[in-house]
C-alpha cells in the first residue's frame, strides 16, 4: 500500500534567491534578514562591543585615521598595523581574544556560504552617516582564498561599489540596504571594491544612524 506522506514545511522561511548583480560569483539576497532578525543581530553585536569596543584604525605607514571605527568577532580578527594588515588571535586594545561570533552568523554561513569550514573571523566596520567611507581595495590577507566572503548590511543604506582586477577597470555601483547579504566569492573574490557613501536617514534600525557591515571570512585553509 502506497502512503502518502505529507510533506514538512521548510524550516528555513528566509529568501533564499539571489538577484544578479552582473558580476559572476557576486550573489546579493536584498532583505535576506528581516527586522526581528536585524534587531535580534544588532543587540548581540552589542553585548560584543562591551567586550571589543569598536576603534578607529590608523592606515599602515601614513598614520591617518580611517572614517571608520572596526572590531572583530571569532579567532582571527583583521586589524590595521603600522607595517601593514593582517590577522591577530589576540585584540591589542584589551589584550584579550576577541568575542565569540554570533550563532546567528555561524548559520547565516552554514546556509549560504557553501564552504566547507566555519568562518573564522567577523570583521565589523561601522560608519557614520554621511562621512564614512572605505576606498577601493581588494581583500587579499586570507590564505583561505577559495572561500568566499559573507557581508550582512545593517542600519543605514550604502552605495558600495565594485571593480576588476585592477584598480584602474571599470567599476559599478549599487545599493546595500539594511538586512541586505552578499556572498563574494569564486572569480570574484580578488575584485577591486569600496563603499563610496552612506545615505543618511535611510534605515531607522539604528538609533542616531548610521552603517554596521559585518564580512564574516575564512582566513585558514582547513584541514583535513
Ligand atoms: C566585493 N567592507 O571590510 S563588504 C571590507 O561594506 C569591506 O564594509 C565593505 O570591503 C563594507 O573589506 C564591503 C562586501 C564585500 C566584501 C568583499 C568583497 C564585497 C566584495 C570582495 C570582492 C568584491
Ligand atoms: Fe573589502
Amino acid at each position: 500500500m502506497t502512503q502518502i506522506v505529507p510533506k514538512t514545511e521548510p524550516q528555513n522561511t528566509r529568501k533564499a534567491k539571489p538577484v544578479d548583480t552582473g558580476f559572476a560569483g557576486i550573489a546579493l539576497y536584498p532583505g535576506y534578514l528581516d527586522a526581528g532578525a536585524q534587531k535580534a543581530l544588532l543587540a548581540e553585536l552589542r553585548a560584543g562591543f562591551e567586550a571589543a569596543p569598536p576603534y578607529r584604525p590608523l592606515m599602515p605607514r601614513t598614520g591617518r585615521p580611517w572614517s571608520i571605527h572596526q572590531t572583530n568577532f571569532g579567532e582571527l580578527g583583521w586589524v590595521s598595523r603600522p607595517d601593514g594588515y593582517g590577522y591577530e588571535p589576540l585584540n591589542g586594545t584589551v589584550n584579550a581574544p576577541w568575542p565569540a561570533i554570533p550563532a546567528a552568523l555561524l548559520a547565516l554561513w552554514d546556509e549560504i556560504a557553501g564552504y566547507p569550514a566555519p568562518p573564522e573571523c567577523c570583521l565589523v566596520n561601522l560608519y557614520d552617516a554621511p562621512k564614512s567611507r572605505m576606498g577601493l581595495h581588494r581583500d587579499e590577507d586570507e590564505a583561505a582564498l577559495d572561500a568566499p566572503v559573507l557581508s550582512v548590511s545593517l542600519g543605514d543604506t550604502c552605495v558600495f561599489r565594485v571593480g576588476g582586477f585592477a584598480r584602474s577597470d571599470k567599476s559599478k555601483s549599487f545599493r546595500l540596504a539594511s538586512g541586505d547579504v552578499l556572498v563574494i566569492g569564486g572569480a570574484s573574490r580578488l575584485r577591486y571594491h569600496g563603499v563610496d557613501r552612506i545615505v543618511p536617514g535611510s534605515s531607522q534600525l539604528i538609533p542616531g544612524g548610521g552603517r554596521i557591515n559585518l564580512t564574516l571570512r575564512r582566513v585558514t585553509k582547513p584541514t583535513q
